[in-house]
């Protein structure tokens, strides 16, 4: 129940430019840990590949939590 009012929490927080933001857990459609362009698209049909590609920091073509909480806060 803490983890779930956390989650919550963390959700209200990463409210963002996009109109439509999900966390990171539901981005992670096939839950792998990271977060592909294709994930990324599926998840939020507005976000460019321009965009993903900026928060891919270490530019390995997917996005680790941090690089996407980047991503969801530009
Ligand atoms: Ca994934
Ligand atoms: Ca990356």
């Amino acid at each position: 129940m803490k983890q779930l009012l956390l989650a919550m929490g963390f959700t209200a927080f990463s409210m963002a430019a996009y109109a439509q933001t999900v966390d990171f857990a539901t981005a992670d459609a096939d839950g792998n840990g990271v977060v592909t362009m294709e994930e990324a698209q599926a998840a939020m049909p507005d976000v460019s590949p321009d965009a993903v590609a900026a928060a891919d920091s270490d530019g390995d073509g997917v996005l680790t939590v941090s690089e996407y909480e980047a991503l969801i806060s530009q």
